[in-house]
C-alpha cells in the first residue's frame, strides 16, 4: 500500500506555463475553451495547453511529453506531423490557401474517399462533421417530403439544433443530454431510440409511419465510449427504413476509417443511403463531407432544390491534408491492419490488468477506438455506459496523465491510435495503468 502511494506521489509534471495560459484564456472564451471538452471538467486538474506534435506524442506548453490517444478526436490515424501530410500543405500553402473556386485536389480526394467508402457516389465536401449531419438529413427530408428523423440517446451529430436532444460527447459528459437555447420547435422532429435495441425503433415508426424520412446512427457510437453495434443491429436498422420509406444515414464522421478502412459500412456489410464522414479525411484540416446515393446528391443545389453551401467547403490547404493522409492510406493499406492489431493488444492488456487487480471494469474496443469503463462488467447500451464510474475513471486519467499519457478528458469519448503508436508505446501505457488501477483498487480499499 504505501509503496503504491509512494509512487502516486511522484513529482506531478510541471503544468505552470499551461495554468497560466489558462487563465487568460478564462478572460477570452467560455470555459477558457474552444470546444467544452478540452476544458478537463470531467476530470479535473489543468486543462493542457499544447505547443506541438509529432508521431504519437504532444509536447505541452510546460515541455511535458504527452503520449497521446486523443489524436485531435480522431483525424490524426497516421500520427502528428507525417513528413507526406507535411510536405503537401507545405507544398499548396505556397500556391495559396483559398481561391473562392473549385481547386484541383477536389476531386483527387473525393474520388480516394469513393473507393474507400463506395456507398457515397457522388459527395460534397464541408468544413465539420456538424454541417455534414446537418446536410445529410436536409437531403432526407427533401427526398422524402418528411420532416421527423430518428436519432440515438447518447448519440453524436454535432451541435446543429435538432441533434441537441439526448446527445453524446460533450452533451453527456457535462449531463446536459439537452442543450439550453433550441428552441421546441427545431426539436420538434427529433425522435430519440435506444441504440442496440431495435424494438425502440420500430416503435418510433409505428407510432409515426409517414413522418420518419431518416435515421442518423453512429454505426459504432464513440461518443458515449465506444458501443459497438450487436449483431443484426444496423441490418435491422436498414430493414426498417425500406420498409418505412425512409433513409438509412451513418454518421461515420468518427468510424469511418476507424473500425475498418471502409468504416461500419464495410464492417458490417449495410450500405447506408447517405453517410456524413470527417476527421482522418481531412489528416488534421478541417474537412468533412456528406454523400451518397447519386439520385440523392443529385438534389444538392445547384444541382437541385437543397441549398447548401460554405466558404471553405474544399479549401485547398485542408484538400492537400486530406488528399496525402488518404494517398498513404492506399500506398500502405497495412496500416489498418497495424493499428487494429495495436488496439487489440492494448484492450487486452487493459482487460488483464483489471482481472489481476480485481477493479471491476471492461475495455471496448474495435478497429482503432477504444475505450475503458469501470465499475460495469458490460457497456452494449447507453444506460450501461452511464453507470460506469465516472470519478475512477477521472483517477485513472489524472494517474495516466502524471505518467505522460493523455487520454481522452471524459469517459463519454473514444480514444484512438496511430501508426505511430508501436509496442514501445503499448509497453509504456500498460506499465502505467497498471499503477493506475493498483491506485484505483487501493482507493477502493479505503475505509
Ligand atoms: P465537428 O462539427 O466537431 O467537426 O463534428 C461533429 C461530429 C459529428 N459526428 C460525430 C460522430 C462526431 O464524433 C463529431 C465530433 N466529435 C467530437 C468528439 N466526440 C469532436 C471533439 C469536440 O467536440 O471537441
Amino acid at each position: 500500500m504505501r509503496d503504491s502511494r509512494m509512487k502516486e506521489a511522484r513529482a506531478l509534471p510541471a503544468t505552470k506555463r499551461s495554468l497560466v495560459l489558462h487563465e487568460r484564456a478564462l478572460g477570452l472564451f467560455p470555459g477558457g475553451v474552444n470546444s467544452p471538452v478540452r476544458a478537463f471538467l470531467a476530470v479535473g486538474g489543468t486543462p493542457r495547453t499544447i505547443a506541438s506534435a509529432r508521431g504519437a506524442y504532444l509536447k505541452d506548453a510546460d515541455g511535458n511529453e504527452l503520449l497521446d490517444y486523443v489524436l485531435g478526436w480522431g483525424p490524426m490515424l497516421l500520427g502528428h506531423a507525417h513528413p507526406a501530410v507535411v510536405l503537401a500543405v507545405e507544398r499548396q500553402l505556397r500556391d495559396g490557401t483559398l481561391f473562392g473556386m473549385s481547386s484541383q485536389l477536389e476531386p483527387e480526394l473525393a474520388e480516394r474517399v469513393r473507393r474507400f467508402y463506395p456507398a457515397a457516389e457522388r459527395l460534397r465536401f464541408v468544413s465539420t462533421g456538424t454541417e455534414a449531419t446537418m446536410a445529410a438529413i436536409r437531403v432526407a427530408r427533401a427526398a422524402t417530403g418528411r420532416d421527423g428523423f430518428i436519432k440515438f440517446d447518447g448519440n453524436y451529430h454535432g451541435h446543429a439544433d435538432a441533434f441537441l436532444i439526448r446527445g453524446g460527447s460533450g452533451l453527456a459528459t457535462f449531463g446536459v443530454p439537452d442543450s439550453a437555447g433550441v428552441p421546441a420547435s427545431a426539436a420538434a422532429d427529433t425522435r430519440v431510440a435506444s441504440f442496440n435495441d431495435l424494438g425502440s425503433v420500430e416503435a418510433a415508426f409505428a407510432r409515426e409511419p409517414e413522418r420518419i424520412a431518416a435515421i442518423i446512427v453512429e454505426p459504432v457510437v464513440g461518443n458515449m465510449g465506444v458501443i459497438p453495434p450487436k449483431t443484426d443491429f444496423l441490418q435491422g436498422l436498414r430493414n426498417l427504413c425500406d420498409r418505412y420509406g425512409a433513409l438509412l444515414v451513418f454518421d461515420e464522421v468518427m468510424s469511418g476509417f476507424r473500425v475498418a478502412r471502409g468504416g461500419a459500412a464495410e464492417r458490417y456489410g449495410v450500405r447506408p443511403d447517405l453517410v456524413a464522414l470527417g476527421k482522418v479525411i481531412g489528416g488534421g484540416l478541417p474537412v468533412a463531407a456528406f454523400g451518397g446515393r447519386a439520385d440523392l446528391m443529385g438534389l444538392v443545389a445547384p444541382e437541385g432544390p437543397v441549398y447548401q453551401a460554405g466558404t471553405y467547403s474544399g479549401n485547398p490547404l485542408a484538400m492537400a491534408a486530406g488528399d496525402a493522409t488518404l494517398a498513404q492510406l492506399e500506398k500502405d493499406p497495412a496500416i489498418f491492419r497495424r493499428v487494429e492489431g495495436c488496439t487489440t493488444l492494448l484492450a487486452a492488456g487493459l482487460r488483464e490488468i483489471l482481472t489481476r487487480r480485481k477493479v471491476p471494469g471492461v475495455v471496448n474496443a474495435i478497429g482503432s477506438m477504444w475505450t475503458i469503463f469501470f465499475g460495469v462488467s458490460e457497456v452494449s447500451s447507453i444506460e450501461d455506459a452511464r453507470r460506469a464510474s465516472r470519478d475512477d475513471y477521472a483517477r485513472f486519467f489524472q494517474s495516466m496523465l502524471e505518467r505522460g499519457i493523455l487520454l481522452p478528458p471524459s469517459a463519454c469519448e473514444s480514444a484512438f491510435l496511430s501508426d505511430a503508436h508501436s509496442e514501445t508505446e503499448l509497453d509504456r501505457t500498460l506499465e502505467a495503468a497498471d499503477e493506475a488501477i493498483e491506485g484505483i483498487a487501493c482507493h477502493k480499499d479505503r475505509p
